[in-house]
């Protein structure tokens, strides 16, 4: 989408735009990205189904960290973007502008994907040591915070020890930095399990805001930033299925692409299917309609 906003920053599925000196416009596309290929066709509302979902999740954390939500309703964005409200609306947020902290704040309840393969080469992740044992999917003893560095464009983030966040942030931020992120994804995965939906781990964007204040940032417990597993299904000693990305990841499988861009297009049963389970972890999770979020937004 192509708004007259100087572009912040893109990427694979988001772009942020400046909207002025205080605020940012941050509008969730409906791509998708497999084995870290974005694919050609997008998934209908998936970024409508994410925005909401991290407006509903603002609000369950409101009590435990502020965020830079300002308004998700395009009747209230500046006036110069009324001429693409029905482009923007239910997929972008107004927000205030942060000062970032360069880590990505990861926490994880099960083990898998980089801590899986963390685990297997040390025996933890980020230098924290896991007990013996463990499998692909295996829920941990507590959650643990796993800090990684924020990657170049279309590098993986590298999980980083505590102690190389304390010196890059120091130890208080380093400290508020865990204890909110562990907060965040303890409530999420408390109300995501009262739903029958797995939280596996959640990656959050953290940063001040004018007053100083930690402020939490970008989307937030969605299934891009987070891995959601249909509890029902849940067996470790295998890969997890996906809540919402597992009949791509069977599409795709079965159609012998070698994960080399561009990847192929979808079928439209496969995209309808995905949709679908987009719009059923919003109302599982929210308890409200989809079509309420979007005649709100
Ligand atoms: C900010 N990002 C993420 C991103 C590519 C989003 C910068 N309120 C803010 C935010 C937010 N959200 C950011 N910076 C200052 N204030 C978020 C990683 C990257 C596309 C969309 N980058």
């Amino acid at each position: 989408m192509t708004l007259p906003l100087p572009l912040l920053a893109r990427g694979k599925v988001r772009e942020l735009y400046e909207v002025d000196d205080e605020h940012l416009l941050l509008v969730a596309s409906d791509r998708l990205s497999a084995y870290d290929v974005v694919l050609p066709t997008g998934v209908p509302d998936k970024g409508a189904v994410l925005t909401g979902l991290s407006v509903w999740w603002f609000e369950q954390l409101a009590d435990l960290v502020p965020n830079h939500l300002v308004t998700a309703r395009v009747s209230e964005f500046p006036s110069a973007l009324a001429p693409f409200a029905d482009q923007l609306r239910g997929r972008s947020m107004l927000c205030r502008r942060l000062e970032m902290v360069p880590v990505e704040c990861v926490a994880r309840g099960y083990l898998t994907g980089s801590g899986l393969k963390d685990y297997r080469a040390t025996g933890g992740i980020c230098g924290e040591l896991l007990p013996p044992g463990l499998e692909d999917g295996s829920q941990l003893p507590s959650p643990v915070f796993t800090p990684a560095t924020k990657a170049a464009v279309g590098d993986h983030d590298e999980n980083v020890s505590y102690a190389t966040v304390e010196a890059a942030v120091g130890a208080d931020l380093a400290a508020e930095l865990r204890r909110v992120t562990l907060a965040v994804y303890t409530r999420g995965a408390t109300l995501a399990a009262e739903r029958g939906i797995l939280l596996a781990d959640t990656k959050l964007e953290l940063g001040h805001d004018s007053a100083g204040v930690l402020t939490l940032g970008d989307e937030v417990l969605t299934p891009d930033s987070s891995r959601f597993w249909p509890a029902d299904g849940w067996e470790p000693g295998r890969a997890q299925p996906s809540y919402d990305k597992q009949f791509v990841r069977d599409w795709l499988d079965a159609s012998g692409w070698d994960h080399t861009p561009p990847g192929p297009e979808l079928p439209a049963e496969v995209l309808e299917r995905t949709r679908a389970k987009y719009v059923e972890a919003y109302e599982r999770l929210t308890g409200s309609s989809f079509d309420s979020w979007l005649r709100d937004s």
